[in-house]
């Protein structure tokens, strides 16, 4: 049968599917109905030879405040992480919170200032990011997954000193106030977690040596998770289909390996949020990552389509 596309999920009672175009545009597909019991064999021989493939393997996801955009698509998140742990894999979540912190800082009549993708956060605003990250997206994500009985633990850096981390100087030499980069992960605690079964969620708070919070990317967070993990795999859900050529209406880059992406960061075709994300790529890729992924979160269980299928979804980018 003609799969010029990917296929991302199909309902329950194998009437349509859900498809997505190597362009990133996703579509309703009825024709599955007329797919034959062949062609639904070979695809569950396809999904249980991915699933061998990566039992007992560490997969890194990072669930991007951007993709959360709706309670059902965090409902789906919650799903599919529940099903990597039930089939085998060990995962864990790094997630972000950037719109739901910009909503409540303004609540509280605060504007957010970013200076190259980043947020300056100053003693003030400081509190209300913990208190969205580590308090409230957290909080929502492990509820989600242990209804699910996933056995998800929810962490800051601050838990167990698991992201240890220091104030970064930006390059412009405007204060960022207290925004930090990744100094140390407590591997072996994220190790004995695992060990025992459980899914940690990371919100990415980190703590200094004197004892102070420090708002992190979250990109570079699960970065840093995955290199001292030796994860194999890191995937960015995030609210476009992938890198792509140009934001925001350029092309889908499916597949590139990491100096084709240090070219995008140097003719400016990646800018933003994507910038950060594409520095914390190369930095896992290089800390011995095989494998990053960028998908778009906006789809329901794009990590499924992509870790149990041949073709896989969104950009691919190796070393
Ligand atoms: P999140 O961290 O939640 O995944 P971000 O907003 O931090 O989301 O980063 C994703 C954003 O990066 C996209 O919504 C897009 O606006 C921006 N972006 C800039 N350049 C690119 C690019 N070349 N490809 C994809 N996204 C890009
Ligand atoms: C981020 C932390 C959250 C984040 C912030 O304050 O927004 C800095 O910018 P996303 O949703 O993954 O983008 N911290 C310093 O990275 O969220
Ligand atoms: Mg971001």
């Amino acid at each position: 049968c003609d799969l010029s596309y990917d296929y991302v999920k199909i309902n329950a009672d194998y009437t349509s599917m859900i498809v997505q175009r190597p362009d990133g545009q996703v579509a309703k597909d009825d024709r599955v109905a007329n797919y034959s019991p062949a062609f639904k064999r070979s695809l569950l021989v396809e999904a249980l030879k991915y699933i061998a493939a990566f039992s007992g393997e560490i997969a890194v996801i990072k669930y991007g405040g951007a993709a959360m955009v709706k309670d059902s698509l965090k409902e789906a998140f919650a799903e599919d992480v529940t099903l990597l742990k039930k089939v085998g894999l060990k995962p864990v979540v790094v997630h972000g919170g950037a719109p739901e912190i910009t909503k409540t800082l303004e609540k509280l009549g605060e504007r957010s200032e970013f200076v190259d993708g980043m947020r300056i956060t100053d003693a003030q605003s400081l509190p209300v990011v913990e208190m969205v990250l580590s308090g409230k997206v957290n909080q929502e994500l492990v509820a989600l997954l242990n209804a699910r009985n996933a056995g998800a633990v929810g962490l800051s850096g601050k838990d167990g000193k698991l992201v240890r981390a220091r104030k970064v100087a930006h390059a412009s030499g405007v204060d960022l106030g207290y925004v930090g980069e990744v100094v140390e992960v407590n591997r072996k605690f994220l190790e004995m977690l695992l060990d025992g079964g459980y899914v940690p969620v990371i919100s990415p708070i980190g703590l200094a040596d004197d004892g102070t919070g420090l708002s992190i990317n979250a990109d570079a967070v699960a970065s840093a998770v995955a290199v001292a993990l030796g994860a194999r795999k890191l995937i960015y859900l995030t609210d476009v289909p992938g890198i792509l050529e140009s934001s925001p209406d350029g092309e889908l880059v499916r597949q590139q390996t990491a100096p084709d992406l240090v070219r995008r960061l140097e003719t400016g075709a990646i800018t933003g949020g994507m910038k950060w994300k594409a520095h914390a790529i190369l930095a896992a890729l290089q800390g011995g990552v095989d494998r990053v992924h960028v998908l778009d979160g906006r789809q329901p269980h794009t990590v499924i389509a992509e870790l149990f299928t041949d073709r896989g979804v969104g950009s691919l980018v190796t070393l």
